[in-house]
């Protein structure tokens, strides 16, 4: 692979890059993971690869549902594992929460190697690997797969570049879903409780700074912040954020 020159204008997003290639290359980032990271990086450019103010809103709800939660859940995709395994593991100890492996391309190759990665980055206990499965009814594809001990009994689940399917299957069960997302547009991000539109690798760190800070406020508190979020409305604001960008760009 081609070195990428530390001066390079876009340095930082060409690495990024290169980890998913190399997670591709050891046979755990899904082929179609490129593309959905070329799908991101396009929305990316409209946030000026920026963590937004509503973003920041929806870090501290998710946060605040996480710490509320009674069996919360992350579910970890080849994209995430290439990208934020240290902070998934870092994030799961502190909530704590378990961690669930849960592939659309799924194959039982890339489940060992995801978990692979995430031991190497500290995790102790990594569901949905390799073992006999519950099924969600609602879903069809190999995403309804899911832990009896994970996503099954999950009242919280944060889902990582989600497909829109098993996102509405999980509300449809009642179950709170906090997705990353750079699509404010996308099924996922309509669907979810909590859509927190930013890069996962500048959003994963910011929850886990925001998670550390509200860990011992009182469970009032985290519900109060919980019940004044509201996904649409917040969603709406990531449109006129990047419709104001757009337009200030344009008079130029
Ligand atoms: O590892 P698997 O088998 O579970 O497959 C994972 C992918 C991502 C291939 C699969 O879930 C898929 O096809 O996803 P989609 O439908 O392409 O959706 C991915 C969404 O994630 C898109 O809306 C992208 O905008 C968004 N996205 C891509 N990269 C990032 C991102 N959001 C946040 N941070 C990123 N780095």
């Amino acid at each position: 692979m081609a070195k990428i020159p530390a001066n390079h204008p876009r340095a930082k997003s060409l690495k990024i890059r290169e980890k998913l290639v190399k997670g591709f290359e050891r046979g755990y980032v899904a082929l179609e993971g490129l593309i959905a990271q070329g799908r991101g990086e396009c929305f990316d450019y409209l946030l000026e690869e920026k963590t937004t103010n509503p973003a920041k809103k929806a870090i501290r709800a998710a946060a605040a549902a996480l710490l509320l939660a009674k069996h919360p859940v992350i579910s970890v995709n080849g994209n995430t594992a290439a990208l934020v395994a240290r902070e998934i593991v870092e994030l799961a100890k502190i909530i704590p929460a378990k961690i669930e492996v849960n592939l659309f391309y799924r194959t039982k190759a890339r489940e060992r190697k995801i978990a692979i990665e995430l031991r190497k980055a500290g995790a102790k206990e990594i569901l949905g690997v390799g073992k006999e499965r519950a099924t969600i009814p609602e879903l069809m594809s190999e995403r309804r797969r899911v832990d009896p001990r994970g996503i099954l009994i999950a009242d919280t689940v944060l889902v990582p570049l989600e497909d829109g399917d098993r996102c509405q299957a999980l509300r449809k069960l009642n179950k709170t879903v906090i997705a990353f997302d750079l699509n404010p547009l996308s099924r996922t991000s309509q669907a979810a409780s909590i859509t927190i539109v930013d890069n996962i690798v500048r959003a994963a760190p910011n929850l886990i700074e925001t998670v550390k800070q509200l860990k011992e406020k009182p469970r009032a508190e985290l519900e109060k912040i919980l019940k004044k979020f509201n996904n649409k409305k917040n969603l709406a604001e990531v449109l006129k954020h990047i419709n104001k960008r757009l337009t200030e760009l344009s008079k130029k």
